[in-house]
């Protein structure tokens, strides 16, 4: 039986993956950790991954065989420690490189993320192999990522396998500190009857994607057969693309009381370096990715799941 390790488990993407891990290996054999305590949780255990010593004893204690590694600072809140960021990004990243290779882990998955583009990247139906100069501190560490895990593939063997998330759009856990959050924050404005002031401009186009969509493709890229998989530094993986505007329209649909301005901040500049859209093609030949949600799905699941689950009382 695999033994799994989740690092950043806590956060938007770990609130949904841990379950999805559990559903699928049993909750005795996926371990949740984060930087906080978490006291409800029956197999967690604090673990700062900038701790190398502790990152070995509890890979080691638990006789980890998977590692989904999900720590990290985003986009936004990178550009106000720009060291930190790298450490915890990087570094710490390096460190579970060579801890797995140390340990014979059989399978590490890490998120990258369309950051990794930058002003010099095709805007558009962005290829897999092109351009990447990013220009935020998150973006510079997760292609220095990228690039580790591909060259520990191909010197070590390790199987490392990584995707280029769009900006994950989900109910469970808000978003930290990224760029992209506007597209979870407003629907818990517009449901709560309260306006939205967006921090990106209304014609900001994204790539974006419903959090099931993103939790399957890592799930389904961690069981594709090794000898499938052409792309050893990160995957580009894309669902839908869409404006603040285009969102904002979406839920006055069905939602009519609804307003949203907008009032751009340092993120705008951030977006305005990453692309529009994704050339997925590769994921999709090498194991078959397939996104489900668009963004009427999307809009329809969002306010579904935050009412249902009592996450946002609808006035
Ligand atoms: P998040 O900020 O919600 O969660 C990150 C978690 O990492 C937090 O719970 C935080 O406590 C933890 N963390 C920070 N420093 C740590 C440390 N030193 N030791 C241990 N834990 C630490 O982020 P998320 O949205 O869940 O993203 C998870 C991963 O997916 C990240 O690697 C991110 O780059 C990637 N990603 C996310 C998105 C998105 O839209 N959410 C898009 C692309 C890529
Ligand atoms: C961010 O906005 O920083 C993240 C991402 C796209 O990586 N959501």
């Amino acid at each position: 039986m695999e033994q799994i390790l989740v690092t950043g488990a806590l956060g938007q993407i770990g609130s949904d993956l841990v379950d999805a891990l559990r559903q699928k290996y049993g909750t005795a054999n996926v371990l949740s950790t984060d930087i906080r305590n978490n006291l409800d949780d029956p197999n967690y255990a604090m673990l700062d991954i900038l701790n190398k010593q502790r990152f070995r004893e509890v890979m080691g204690d638990h006789k980890i065989t998977q590692v989904y590694h999900l720590a990290a600072i985003l986009s936004a809140n990178g550009e106000w420690n720009p060291a930190k960021t790298w450490n915890v990004n990087f570094n710490a990243f390096l460190s579970l490189l060579e801890l797995s290779n140390e340990m014979s882990i059989d399978k590490v998955f890490f998120p990258a993320t369309i950051a990794v583009h930058g002003p010099t990247t095709p805007k558009t139906n962005t290829p897999q192999y092109t351009d990447l100069s990013p220009e935020t501190v998150y973006g510079i560490s997760k292609v220095s990522c990228e690039l580790w895990a591909n060259y520990y593939h191909k010197r070590y063997g390790l199987d490392v396998r990584s995707l280029r998330y769009p900006g994950v759009i989900g109910w469970k856990a808000l978003p930290h500190g990224g760029t992209t959050d506007y597209a979870v924050e407003i629907f818990h404005a517009a449901l709560k009857g309260e306006h939205y002031t967006c921090f990106l401009d209304a014609d900001t186009r994204l790539p974006m994607m419903y959090i099931d969509d993103a939790i399957r493709a890592t799930i389904e890229l961690m069981d594709a057969p090794a000898d499938q998989l052409t792309v050893r530094t990160s995957y580009n993986l894309a669902a839908m693309s869409f404006t603040p505007a285009e969102i904002a329209a979406k839920i006055q649909e069905r939602l009519p009381n609804f307003t949203i301005d907008y009032q751009a901040d340092f993120r705008q500049a951030i977006a305005a370096t990453w692309s529009e859209s994704i050339d997925d093609s590769l994921a999709r030949k090498d194991w078959n990715w397939a996104h489900q949600y668009n963004l009427d799905n999307l809009v329809d699941e969002m306010l579904h799941q935050l009412v249902t689950n009592k996450i946002v009382t609808h006035v």
